[in-house]
């Protein structure tokens, strides 16, 4: 059975944008994923650990055959390609990949936590998020995408990148 999936992506450090192209070429190539649709790129104040440079974030629409354990699996595989390093939680990374939603699953683990236990505090997930499902009602909430994105704190902080598409670059541009 294949699930509507929403994974989010941030970069901080060396080539931004270069490894958000790198991240969506190798989830394009992982067998049981298929790209569906891309948000706009912005650019992002950092949120947590706030003595780091700003952030590029965006969030990719995919559909998957991958449970959700096998699928942070590979993101997290990904992850790893880019030479991802552990070292300051929230702090900076070539490339992290958060698994969002999956479908309307709520899972309470350490290993994963689905919906992201932070995505409905943070901005630079709700604002791309609410550009592909603003209508999909957060499971565990009774709001959609686009009203808990109108209630979040912190949009100021939360930039677009109106010259980046990188739906268009991928091919995705109306899907
Ligand atoms: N994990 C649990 N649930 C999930 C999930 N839904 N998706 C576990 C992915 N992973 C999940 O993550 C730590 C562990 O979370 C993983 O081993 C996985 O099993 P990590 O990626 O190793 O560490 P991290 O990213 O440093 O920690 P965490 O808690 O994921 O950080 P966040 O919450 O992702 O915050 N500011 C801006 N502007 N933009 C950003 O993108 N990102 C962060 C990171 C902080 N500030 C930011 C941004
Ligand atoms: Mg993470």
């Amino acid at each position: 059975m294949r699930e509507a999936a929403y994974l989010a992506l941030g970069s901080n450090l060396g080539d931004r944008l270069g490894y958000l192209r790198h991240a969506l070429q190798r989830l394009k190539d992982t067998p049981g994923i298929r790209l569906c649709n891309l948000s706009s790129v912005y650019e992002t104040d950092p949120v947590g650990f706030v003595e780091q440079a700003t952030f590029l974030n965006m969030v990719a629409a995919i559909e998957t055959s991958l449970s959700p354990h096998e699928l942070l699996k590979a993101t997290q595989r990904i992850e790893l390609t880019l030479y991802r390093r552990r070292n300051i939680r929230w702090g900076p990374r070539t490339l992290d990949i958060d698994i969002l939603l999956y479908g309307n699953l709520k899972l309470k683990e350490q290993q994963l936590t689905v919906p992201h236990p932070r995505m409905v505090e943070r901005a630079f997930v709700l604002i791309p998020l609410c550009e592909l499902v603003p209508n999909f009602v957060i499971p565990g909430t009774r709001e959609t995408v686009q009203e808990r994105m109108e209630h979040v704190e912190g949009k100021e902080g939360v930039q677009l990148c109106p010259t980046i598409s990188l739906a268009a670059e991928f091919g995705l541009t109306g899907s």
